[in-house]
């Protein structure tokens, strides 16, 4: 959250009357705590026999590490003491290890490695050109073990330049991290590779193969190559690469393999499950864009709802009238007056109830805005139907709500606005001068879904990913005011449409967030990626399926920083219903409940 806001303090933004300007000017929202044609096809071919080289020969040396491993515990057990074999499979990995520096020599699927560096502990600088929900604390960087970065290009196409890095910490816990993008991706997130490597796991990111601000589309524009690759190939190659890196460096390959990624990083969660079933073990999806082009036709929809004529704008000041409203009709019907709903599904509010009576205040909405929130509330229709789940009651105003997200300071200064601008002129249409005025929305809707193989991870099938044995978690906010919480409940319920419920419960779970907004913030615990990754990890590794998750609301930063409540997030359709007594701020004081 603080993300968003540090951009937007920075950069401010732009008229939408000047759109080629727009898209340097904020930055996109992603979590910031631990927290997917004919010669393409023959090129992923070629890449896929490069690759089964070195993955015979990393299978090769992984056989040999095991054979090893075996024979000395075996004679360990029987003879001597449990240091003593310790010590011996340490000599015994640490001799299957090649230095760092030799990895740039090593051969990888349709890409080079550019350098291969060892780094002392602490000795890997902050890196200065990233914002801060991107680099973290700088001085974090000075905690970290020494590690191994190997910085590779990854070139699936002519037009291709996929930036990759892999971050093995010498001090390995056998385990991969794959890390996802916000937005329009372009740069990698070192925050959570820091954060990764730090616990252990070796780390990867990519930039998806263009470098820019991650609300900037540009790069896109008459380069579909690099729009694949932005789509669903840089994904799978980093974690190609990733997989080949490690086992050449640690001599055996990861035992365990992780994806984390919110919003977009959510969207390529997704499409790694349904796509390349067998990169991941375990995917941690959180409000993903994986309808990706119906969400953005919905920013259209919103941009013409709001922005059209300086009538039906909302105001940022009136917000809070309208989140006032929702909380005097709604809060309590969970049985907690506490600013949060529960099921905002459960809430209706008539845009009509908040008309001006007599003069226009910030307390009262005109009847186009009245129309306009509607509009919002109803989501993006067409002819056909609804296009994408319209936007839940409860998440107006407050930072990091739709006065960033959707209304902006002033017409067509939001996120969506932005995303969406970037999404029809430099990928649907290839016209800078592309409008949302001009636009005619059903036709748009129609040549946005002329890439939805590109970009849309909405497969339900996802009977690969259950085959290899992965497990998938999803969670969304339900006061998400960039992507329609409900579209997660709508994936959810198509994989156990498509799969049989039970068996979708062998792999999947869905988590709503109550008061959560897109990807943390809100008035509700927002605080829970730890406690998704280490339940999604027993899970792979222990098969103990995951029930309650306990998610945090903490108050304060830094040393400043206290408990300020706990709450169970339950696994859907399941949701935290109080009990009727006990501190509402208590996790102990709710249970899971529902179907
Ligand atoms: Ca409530």
């Amino acid at each position: 959250m603080a993300g968003f806001l540090w951009i937007i303090l920075r950069r401010g933004w732009k008229d939408p009357k000047t759109p080629r300007t727009l898209r340097t000017a904020a930055e996109f929202a992603q979590k910031g705590s631990t927290t997917k044609g004919s010669s393409a096809h023959s090129a992923a071919c070629l890449g896929a026999l490069r690759f089964l080289r070195t993955a015979i020969a990393a299978l090769t040396l992984a056989t040999q590490g095991l054979l090893l491993h075996n024979a000395r515990m075996k004679n360990a057990w029987k003879h001597v003491a449990l240091l003593v074999v310790i010590s011996s499979l340490a000599q015994a990995q640490s001799s299957k290890r090649i230095p760092c520096e030799s990895l740039s020599q090593i051969a990888l699927p349709e890409a080079k490695v550019g350098s291969a560096e060892s780094l002392q502990a602490g000795a890997f600088p902050a890196p200065p050109n990233l914002p801060p929900w991107l680099a973290g604390e700088p001085a974090f960087y000075k905690t970290l073990p020494a590690f191994c970065r190997v910085q590779v290009q990854g070139k699936p196409s002519a037009d291709s330049d996929i930036r990759i890095e892999v971050w093995m910490p010498n001090d390995w816990n056998g385990k991969l991290q794959g890390i996802g993008n916000g937005g329009f991706a372009g740069q990698l997130d070192y925050h959570n590779m820091a954060v990764a490597i730090s616990h252990g796991y070796a780390a990867v990111a990519t930039d998806t193969g263009h470098t820019g601000e991650a609300i900037d589309a540009r790069w896109a524009l008459n380069h579909p190559e690099k729009i694949k690759d932005f789509g669903y190939r840089a994904i799978h190659q980093m974690t190609l690469v990733a997989k080949a890196s490690a086992a050449a460096f640690y001599g055996k390959a990861p035992q365990h393999s992780y994806f984390a990624g919110c919003s977009n990083g959510g969207r390529q969660a997704l499409m790694e499950a349904q796509r390349f079933p067998d990169d991941y073990d375990g995917i941690l999806a959180g409000a993903p864009a994986n309808y990706w082009t119906h969400l953005l036709a919905s920013a259209l929809w919103d941009a013409q709802a709001t922005a059209m004529d300086g009538a039906s704008y909302i105001p940022a000041a009136k917000l809070p009238a309208i989140a006032k409203a929702v909380n005097a009709a709604c809060d309590a019907q969970d049985g907690v007056s506490d600013g949060v709903l529960n099921d905002p599904r459960q809430c209706r509010l008539d845009p009509a109830s908040l008309l001006c009576k007599t003069e226009n205040t910030d307390a009262c909405l005109t009847v186009p805005q009245a129309a306009a929130l509607k509009k919002l509330y109803d989501g993006a229709h067409d002819t056909t139907g609804q296009v994408f789940p319209g936007f839940l009651p409860g998440a107006e105003a407050g930072p990091g709500g739709w006065g960033l997200w959707i209304t902006g300071q002033e017409p067509g200064r939001s996120l969506l606005f932005a995303f969406g601008y970037g999404f029809f002129a430099d990928m649907v249409y290839e016209d800078p001068q592309w409008s949302f005025k001009t636009a005619d929305f059903g036709q748009a809707v129609k040549d946005a879904d002329k890439k939805a193989e590109t970009f849309n991870a909405t497969d339900p099938d996802l009977s690969r990913f259950m085959k290899h044995g992965s497990k998938l978690i999803v969670y969304h906010g339900w006061n998400d005011p960039a992507i329609s919480a409900v579209n997660s409940v709508d994936y959810f319920n198509s994989v156990e449409k498509a799969m049989d419920a039970r068996n979708a419960d062998s792999f999947l779970r869905l988590y709503m967030a109550p008061g959560v907004q897109h990807c943390s913030g809100g008035p509700g615990p927002d605080s829970f990626d730890e406690a998704m990754q280490s339940a999604l990890e027993l899970w792979v590794e222990k098969n103990n399926a995951p029930a309650e998750i306990v998610a945090t609301k903490y108050e304060g930063e830094g040393a400043a920083k206290t408990v300020k409540a706990t709450r169970p997030l339950c696994p859907y359709p399941q949701a935290a219903k109080y009990k009727g007594s006990g501190d509402t701020n208590q996790a102990a004081s709710f249970v899971c409940a529902g179907k």
